[in-house]
């Protein structure tokens, strides 16, 4: 099992929406999740994230969890609606006194504060005039961006622009599972357009502010041809630019995948590609597992993806458990992206835990496919790949989206009844992994 040198960041990641609850205080403004999760149908069980872990409340002992678990540092969101409740304009100091105060607890607490800066959600306010399907917004993010810096750039050395906005604008515009719901072509291609232009001028108006590392976050995954033959390849390549390199490729490259350029000709405006194409301090890399799809004429573009092949080990959501993902990504990213200096801002699994009578949960599945991930990232590691650090996904048992609060990604468990937080052996397992810097074999169970 590889080891990691003493530098080598270990962190958990969260989301604002995904923790926080107290959607209404303090003068949050509504964003377009707290829209969509309360029309009927969107959620599995009707959940919201109006409570969620209460973090904002409890965020004090979620420090004390972080402090027990040793990470080097803390990946969280603020969310943009409880500093701009209108998106632009009017500032909501109590919304920054709180990432104030979580700021300071864990510097207190030696954990280092990661800040992204977008995970999601966007202000209903700016939804409404048009959201990411209109070019503005981009400006009104790289403004937000300069508010939050410039409150909290002080204490903070990490900023990360954008959480994965390329699965952003493939559920939210063009699957319609995430907010804000819609599903065409045209407003996948804006969207993600807009979510490009505005990571690069978020990443110079900070660049200009001061001196801090900046990175934004992909998910990314390998796409496999799940049947042989030429057609199958070609559509998996196809899947490949809109899945990963619609924002890969502007990012790193200045340029759009040619498969795409037809959707984007009506968006993209000259001197786009040139704001877009930034050279990061660092690449947050979030990573699952792989795609395998096949040729599929009637679907939305003619491709459909199969799921794990039978007899391969799935998690709660339905996603195979395919460590070599971790290491082909990042032998991609090395061998076609000039290997950029790369950090693991997510991996992790949801797990149907069982708490036993005493409330403890024995998630061996969870603790294997961590184990497992890692020694991908240490083999690429050895065999050239840039990687510096690695977060897992999650601290806590959250709000997962369209799955409600029914998939546990947690380290530590939630028990959303009473709020009650209580660390999983995945989490003691972890804690032992980054005192060593090296996974820990033996409880792999
Ligand atoms: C992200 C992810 C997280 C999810 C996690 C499990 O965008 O960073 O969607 O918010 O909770 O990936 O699906």
């Amino acid at each position: 099992m590889g080891s990691f040198p003493e530098e080598f960041v270990w962190g958990v990641s969260t989301s604002a929406y995904q923790i926080e609850g107290a959607a209404r205080e303090d003068g949050r403004g509504e964003s377009i999740w707290d829209t969509f999760s309360r029309e009927e149908g969107r959620i599995a069980g009707g959940d919201t994230g109006d409570v969620a872990c209460d973090h904002y409340h409890r965020y004090g002992r979620d420090i004390e969890l972080l402090k027990q678990l040793g990470v080097d540092a803390y990946r969280f969101s603020i969310s943009w609606p409880r500093v701009l409740p209108e998106g632009k304009g009017r500032v909501n100091r109590k919304g920054l006194d709180f990432y104030d105060r979580l700021v300071d607890g864990l510097l207190e607490a030696g954990v280092a504060p990661w800040v992204c800066l977008y995970h999601w959600d966007l202000p209903q306010a700016l939804e409404d005039s048009g959201g990411w399907l209109d070019r503005d917004t981009a400006w009104y993010f790289a403004d937000y961006a300069e508010t939050v810096a410039d409150s909290l750039g002080d204490r903070v050395d990490r900023f990360l622009l954008m959480n994965e906005p390329n699965v952003h604008a493939l559920l939210g515009y063009l699957l319609g599972i995430h907010a804000p719901g819609r599903h065409s072509i045209g407003e996948f291609a804006a969207a993600a357009h807009h979510l490009n232009l505005a990571t690069g001028l978020g990443y110079e108006r900070l660049r200009h502010m001061g001196d801090w590392q900046l990175g934004t976050i992909l998910n990314l995954e390998p796409v496999h041809a799940g049947r042989e033959g030429d057609e199958h390849e070609e559509v998996s390549s196809l899947f490949d630019a809109f899945r990963n390199r619609v924002c890969l490729d502007p990012l790193l490259k200045g340029e759009y995948p040619a498969q795409l350029a037809p959707m984007l000709e009506a968006v993209v405006r000259d001197g786009d590609m040139q704001q877009i194409r930034r050279e990061m301090d660092f690449l947050g890399l979030n990573l699952y597992g792989r795609s395998r799809v096949i040729l599929d004429p009637g679907s939305l573009v003619g491709v459909r993806e199969l799921g794990p092949p039978e007899g391969a080990q799935r998690t709660d959501m339905g996603w195979e458990v395919y460590p070599q993902a971790m290491y082909e990504q990042l032998l991609e990213l090395r061998d076609k992206y000039g290997n950029p200096p790369v950090v693991i801002t997510e991996n992790g699994a949801a797990f149907e835990d069982r708490p036993d009578a005493t409330g403890h949960v024995a998630d061996t599945e969870r603790t294997a496919y961590l184990a497992a991930y890692l020694e991908q990232v240490a083999r690429a590691r050895e065999a050239g790949a840039d990687v510096r650090g690695y977060f897992a996904w999650s601290l806590l048992d959250n709000f997962e989206w369209a799955e409600g609060y029914g998939k546990r990604f947690g380290l530590v468990r939630v028990d959303f009844e009473t709020q009650e937080r209580i660390p999983k052996a995945s989490f003691h397992w972890y804690r032992e992994t980054i005192a060593r810097n090296e996974p820990v074999a033996g409880s792999r169970g």
